[in-house]
């Protein structure tokens, strides 16, 4: 049966690409529709009125996957990643909770996540930067960027960081996806300035993700999803949280409690930290913040 990739996903709808480059749109057999973008599939062909169609039979086993929030449920929604590109701009101001919640999800799929702030031409930067400092001083890779102001200075910063990896994009509405996406492949033509179709269409526009070859298809391939809004978290057990805070993580087992949550358990060695500036105190409320909704919307 021949092999194929998934480079687009719209709901049940994908496109196909095959092992010699063809495009071809597919379904899944059956109801289910579990295939996601980066996806390596097994698919067989079938003809309606003329028009030749890919139907996907089985998904070849996952390195790994990216679940985002649905307005009712968690879905996935990319898988086979090597990192994942985390933009942040200082104009809207970032909010440390969505870095942190997209941070989670990274870690708990193991993947390696990339900071990158753009927009580094304003004024505000400097605050971005310093509100940035906790997530640098915990080992998270971080570049600065102005895309707009500096296309061969961003494309020379991001090079040698996307070269050879498949790098889903990540970022709140106008934080310069779009602006990147062109930069970086310019026969995408992705419309800068534009809302993201979900806020745009409302709240049953389905998130459409899209596979983009850089250059040749050895260079790397970049993976945007502009209906994104919320990373979904539920797949994470609330017993786990704690190990994906990389700031958290030097000192579990410390506390006096082996099931310590780290609120506000006597001897927590986290709230410890807390208290004397190791640990951001902006950090621990979200993580209390997410530990909460694990613990309470399981479904
Ligand atoms: N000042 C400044 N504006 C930028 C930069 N990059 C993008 N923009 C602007 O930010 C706005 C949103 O950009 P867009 O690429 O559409 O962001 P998206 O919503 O994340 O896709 C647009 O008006 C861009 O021109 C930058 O580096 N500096
Ligand atoms: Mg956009
Ligand atoms: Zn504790």
């Amino acid at each position: 049966m021949p092999k194929g990739l998934i480079v687009a996903a719209f709901g049940r709808h994908f496109t196909l690409e095959t092992e010699d480059g063809q495009r071809l749109q597919a379904h899944a057999r059956g109801k289910r529709s579990e295939a996601v973008v980066g996806d390596r599939v097994q698919w067989n062909t079938t003809q309606t009125g003329g028009e030749i169609q890919a139907v996907i039979e089985s998904l070849q086993p996952r390195r790994n996957l990216m679940h985002r929030q649905d307005l009712m449920r968690t879905k996935s929604f990319a898988a086979n990643l090597d990192q994942v590109l985390m933009l942040v701009a200082s104009q809207p101001l970032f909010s440390e909770s969505q870095l942190t919640r997209a941070m989670v999800a990274a870690e708990a799929a193991d993947i390696e996540l990339v900071i990158v702030l753009n927009k580094t031409d304003l004024p505000d930067a400097g605050l971005a930067r310093e509100r940035l400092k906790p997530y640098v001083a915990m080992g998270t890779p971080m570049l600065e960027l102005s895309i707009k102001h500096g296309h061969q200075d961003s494309l020379e910063q991001l090079a040698p960081r996307l070269q050879g990896r498949t790098t889903l994009l990540l970022g709140a509405s106008g934080t310069g996806k779009s602006s990147l996406v062109n930069l970086l492949v310019p026969r995408a033509q992705s419309r800068v300035g534009e809302l993201s179709q979900a806020l745009q269409a409302g709240r049953h526009t389905t998130t459409h993700t899209l596979w983009h070859w850089l250059d040749d298809k050895r260079s790397g391939a970049l993976i945007d999803s502009p209906g994104f809004q919320e990373f979904g978290l539920q797949q994470v057990p609330a017993a786990d949280l704690a190990r994906h805070m990389r700031d958290f993580r030097p000192l579990l087992g410390q506390c006096r409690f082996h099931n310590c949550q780290h609120r506000q358990e006597p001897d927590c060695a986290v709230t410890a930290a807390v208290a004397d500036g190791r640990i951001s105190a902006q950090r621990h409320r979200i993580y209390l913040e997410i530990l909460q909704e694990l613990q309470t919307q399981r479904w």
